[in-house]
C-alpha cells in the first residue's frame, strides 16, 4: 500500500533537516518502506482538507491507505510495530525502547522547543534576555541527566531503536544553538545516528526539496 507523508512546500530551516517529515523520512528508510511525500505550504496546511489529516495544521502527516496519522512519534511507533528494525523482539527491551520514544518527545522536546521559541518567536520581547537563560538552563539540566545515563555506550538502551531514532531527532535542534556541544557523548551519539545510511538519505531527501537555489546572474 502506497505510504505518502506531507512536508514543508518550504522549510523554515532552508534545508537543515530540523522539520520534523526528517525524522519520519528516516524511520522509512529504516524499516526499507518506499513512501511518497506531498508538500504542502503554510497556507495549506491551515486548510479543511490538511486539517482533517492533522487537527493542529502542521506537518508531517502519514497516509497508508485509509489509515491517516498525525504526531511523528505515532508515526513512527506505527512504522516500527509493522516492520522489523527499529524495536527489539525482547518485550521488555521493545517496552524500554517506547519509553526512549515517549522520553524524547515529554521530557526533552518541550526545553529545546521553549528555547528555539525563546531566540526566534520572542526575540524582540523586551524580556526575552532576561528569560533566554533560564531556558539554556532548563535545557541544559536535561542534557546533564541524559549524558549521564548515555555515558559512553553507543545507544540509549542496546541496539539502536526507534528510541535512539527520536532521540537523536529531537537534539539535532539543539544544533545550531552549540549547547550540544557542551556534552560531548551526546554529540557524538547524534553523529553516529546521522552517519546511519538511513538518516544520511532521509536527510538528502529533504534537502533536496528545501536547498536554497543559487544566485542566478
Ligand atoms: N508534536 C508534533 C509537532 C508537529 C510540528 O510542530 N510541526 C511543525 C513543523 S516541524 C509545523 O507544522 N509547524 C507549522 C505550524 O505549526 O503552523 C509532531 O511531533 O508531529
Amino acid at each position: 500500500m502506497t505510504i505518502t507523508i506531507t512536508a514543508f512546500e518550504r522549510s523554515p530551516d532552508g534545508g537543515q533537516g530540523l522539520a520534523r517529515d526528517t525524522r519520519v523520512r528516516w524511520a522509512l528508510e529504516e524499516v526499507g518502506q518506499p513512501y511518497q511525500v506531498r508538500l504542502v505550504s503554510f497556507r495549506a496546511m491551515k486548510e479543511p482538507a490538511h486539517l482533517a489529516l492533522h487537527p493542529f495544521g502542521q506537518i508531517p502527516t502519514y497516509e497508508e491507505g485509509e489509515l491517516a496519522l498525525f504526531e511523528t512519534g505515532a508515526i513512527v511507533l506505527h512504522l516500527a510495530s509493522r516492520h522489523a528494525g527499529l524495536l527489539p523482539e525482547d518485550d521488555n527491551a521493545r517496552a524500554r525502547a517506547i519509553t526512549w520514544m515517549f522520553a524524547s518527545v515529554n521530557s526533552v522536546e518541550p526545553p529545546i522547543l521553549e528555547l528555539v521559541n525563546a531566540k526566534i518567536l520572542e526575540a524582540d520581547k523586551p524580556w526575552a534576555a532576561e528569560r533566554l537563560p533560564l531556558v539554556a538552563g532548563r535545557v541544559r539540566d536535561r542534557l546533564v541527566q541524559l549524558s549521564a545515563r548515555l555515558r559512553d555506550s553507543e545507544w540509549l538502551d542496546g541496539a539502536f531503536s526507534a528510541g535512539d531514532l527520536m532521540m537523536v531527532s529531537v537534539l539535532l535542534r539543539l544544533r545550531p544553538s552549540g549547547i550540544l556541544d557542551e556534552y560531548p557523548n551526546l554529540a557524538a551519539y547524534v553523529a553516529r545516528g546521522e552517519a546511519r545510511p538511513a538518516y544520511a538519505r532521509a536527510f538528502a531527501a529533504q534537502l533536496a526539496v528545501n536547498a536554497p537555489t543559487p544566485a542566478r546572474g
